[in-house]
């Protein structure tokens, strides 16, 4: 390569509302890692950006619930996150905030650039307000029905269901998330961006101009976008907190989120730049800059769709040259929570697991969300530790360095007649640079990962191939011993370095114990330890090199310590049931007269067997004091037969009759249904006569 090829790129701006959990890692800061450490090594010019998203309503919301103010709430966060990427080793070049200087000049002086060049349509409308809150209420002030998919928790700007974008008067029947009042409308004036109008080009520019590039998932959302029809999106909101507006008549009202936080890349760029003395210009105007942003697929409307319709509007920017969004990851089988606090989180980890990000780093991206949703569960997260990092790649490694040291004090033999076997894996590793490469050129890093295992698994299979064993052969046939030590120690070298993108701690101890820093004294434009080096010429690590001693690279997981977070999770989830059950709404209002209309009864069961061929329906005959007769009902799922002859059930008698696979059931008897789906019998006192009335 003669010239750098420069790459800006991006990670979503974490929202300081909570710490950083597996799911965003997965999702977002691992790849884009990942990928920014490969394309260092490349001897690319990278920019790697990142930065707390410091305003939006749900801060607002945690910021009062706390007594806090929101700048608190946000530097509190931004502390953690901060601190927790830093120790799992992301390279952010800068990690910056929205609350800074920089971010609010670089986002007004954006939205002013809009508005004086007539991009914006300015537009009184009504808007959802909560007089008792004295608020308008915008995105998360407000809960509702989905217009698209009717998912019944929707949030006023997104619905999390479907992805769906949508203003909040389009929800249904919307309540206040602030005091659960039905708000009335309101008129107010507010700025919107006429998505509208750049259609068309969006059509051209990713449909048509990226669809052999990008990712399935992210072409799918924006296309059905695109069809759906784009409208006009409000960029300003009636609030207190976030970036005021900077036109006059706009008092009270601030920048939407959405608007400012992607700006938030460009004014931590230009912080950066102004730290290390770059022009910031470069790595956003310049046409051949490739900007990439790694996020989660429910930012992709966001950064394939509003944020490039913002600086196609400004004009001087460049377009991402792609956007390879992953699916969502869940734990133990369950969606990912910051609010039902079912995760597991950065901070939480790292000191459960001392000393083990690369753990963490490698489960992650060996079950990464690429095309799908993921599970993450503690049994895998342990049997990948166990089964590849200790088995494969760490007996490899501890095995070279221990026999090296024991059989020629650590010094890298000399070779003679190399057989064709040691000449083949010494080829097979020079390869190693490309496959690898070529599956993080097209982002896929599940397989980049696995491509690095395959190098280890060469050499265990070559070490231990019959009658090579080293340690066999150390008396028969020396030289040759020496041929298979100094092959084993050039694949070593290639794993310390063409795993540094992966697993950055264990890529440092790798070359410690190797001394790599003694011998790789590379010309420029392949960086000391450069990806391509792998493939050169040259030996990757001399004889008559002096390796260190060998340090543990991975330890065993327990089932202790699996057993120990599944506790954990388990008391989330107890805790959670006890605080906040997901119970059904009160139902619309009934009268006393509609009411005595039942016949509510006590009954007993006298016999109770499964309908055939059926799962859950159960056939009783019911004594209901007045007569006997026969009830199905669907709970053959929940008890048995045996459980429930004999027991006295409430009844309700005079339901009108109706056939269940050809059986009629004549009445129906009553079960509470807890938030978890657990039926339990409304159970009369045993005491009592069969056909009591129940009023
Ligand atoms: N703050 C992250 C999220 O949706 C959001 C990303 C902003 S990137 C400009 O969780
Ligand atoms: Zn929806």
């Amino acid at each position: 390569m003669s010239s750098q090829q420069r790459y800006t790129i991006t990670a979503a701006l974490p929202y300081t509302n909570g710490p950083v959990h597996i799911g965003h890692l997965a999702g977002v800061y691992v790849p884009a890692d990942i990928f920014a450490r490969y394309q260092r090594m490349r001897g690319s010019d990278v920019a790697f950006i990142c930065g707390s998203d410091e305003h939006g309503v749900p801060i607002t919301i945690k910021a009062k619930k706390e007594g806090i103010t929101p700048q608190e709430l946000v530097d509190r966060y931004h502390k953690i996150i901060g601190d927790s990427f830093k120790e799992f080793g992301i390279t952010f070049d800068h990690y910056g905030r929205t609350s800074s200087t920089e971010h609010h000049n670089t986002a007004s002086a954006f939205f002013t650039k809009l508005y004086n060049d007539g991009k914006f349509i300015e537009q009184v409308t009504e808007q959802l307000y909560d007089p008792e809150a004295d608020q308008f209420l915008a995105d998360r002030f407000v809960v509702g029905t989905c217009p698209k998919c009717g998912n019944t928790e929707s949030y006023g700007d997104q619905c999390e269901k479907c992805g769906t974008s949508h203003n909040a008067t389009d929800l249904i029947d919307p309540k206040s998330a602030i005091t659960g009042n039905t708000p009335e409308l309101k008129e107010t004036k507010h700025w919107f961006l006429p998505l509208d109008e750049y259609s068309d080009w969006l059509n051209e520019w990713i449909v048509e101009g990226h669809s052999k590039d990008w990712k399935a998932n992210v072409l799918g959302q924006v296309k059905s976008w695109i069809t759906d029809g784009l409208h006009p999106r409000a960029v300003t909101r009636d609030l207190d907190w976030g970036i005021p507006v900077p036109v006059e008549g706009a008092d009270g009202k601030v920048l939407y989120v959405w608007f400012d936080a992607p700006i938030g890349y460009i004014s931590a760029t230009k912080e950066w730049a102004a730290r290390e003395g770059k022009n910031w210009e470069d790595y956003w105007k310049k046409d051949d800059t490739k900007l990439l942003h790694f996020i989660g697929k429910d930012n992709i409307v966001f950064h394939c769709i509003i944020f490039p319709a913002m600086l196609k509007a400004h004009g001087d920017y460049v377009m991402p040259d792609n956007v390879p969004a992953n699916e969502f990851l869940n734990l133990e089988d369950d969606k990912i929570s910051t609010s039902r606090n079912w995760a597991v989180w950065l901070h939480e980890y790292l000191e459960d697991f001392p000393g083990q990000q690369d753990v963490l780093r490698y489960v992650l991206t060996a079950n990464a969300p690429e095309t799908k949703d993921n599970n993450f569960t503690w049994k895998d997260f342990q049997a990948r530790n166990n089964n590849e990092l200790v088995a494969n790649l760490g007996n490899f490694v501890n095995r070279v360095i221990v026999l090296t040291n024991k059989y020629y004090d650590g010094i890298v033999p000399e070779t003679a007649n190399l057989a064709q076997r040691d000449l083949d894996v010494l080829k097979q590793i020079k390869a190693f640079p490309k496959t690898i490469g070529d599956s993080l050129d097209r982002y896929r890093f599940r397989e980049a990962l696995q491509e690095l295992m395959n190098l280890s698994s060469i050499g265990n299979k070559y070490i231990a191939e019959e009658g090579l064993e080293p340690w066999k052969l150390a008396k028969t046939n020396p030289e040759q011993v020496q041929n298979i030590m100094y092959v084993c120690l050039q694949l070593t070298t290639a794993l310390a370095i063409l795993s540094e993108p992966f697993l950055p701690h264990t890529s440092t101890k790798l070359k410690n114990m190797l001394n790599l820093k003694e011998c790789h004294t590379e010309p420029v434009e392949v960086p000391r330890s450069g990806w391509n080096r792998v493939a050169s010429d040259e030996p990757l690590l001399p004889s008559n090199h002096k390796i260190n001693k060998a340090e543990l690279l991975f330890s065993r997981i327990e089932d202790e310590q699996v057993t120990a977070q599944l506790e954990k999770l388990e008391a989330t989830k107890a805790a959670n049931a006890a605080t906040t059950p997901n119970l059904m709404p009160q139902k619309d209002e009934t009268n006393y007269d509609d009411f005595m209309k039942m016949d509510l009864r006590v009954g007993e069961i006298l016999t109770a067997e499964k309908m055939p061929k059926t799962d859950k329906l159960m056939v009783m005959t019911v004594d209901t004091g007045i007569d006997k007769r026969t009830i199905v009902s669907g709970i053959a799922q929940h008890f048995s037969a045996e459980e429930l002859v004999g027991r006295k059930v409430t009844v309700l008698a005079n339901l009108a009759p109706r056939k269940l696979r050809g059986v009629e059931s004549q009445g129906m008897i009553l079960l509470a249904e807890d938030p978890e789906g657990k039926l339990v019998f409304v159970n009369p006192d045993d005491a009592v006569v069969n056909g009591a009335t129940i009023a």
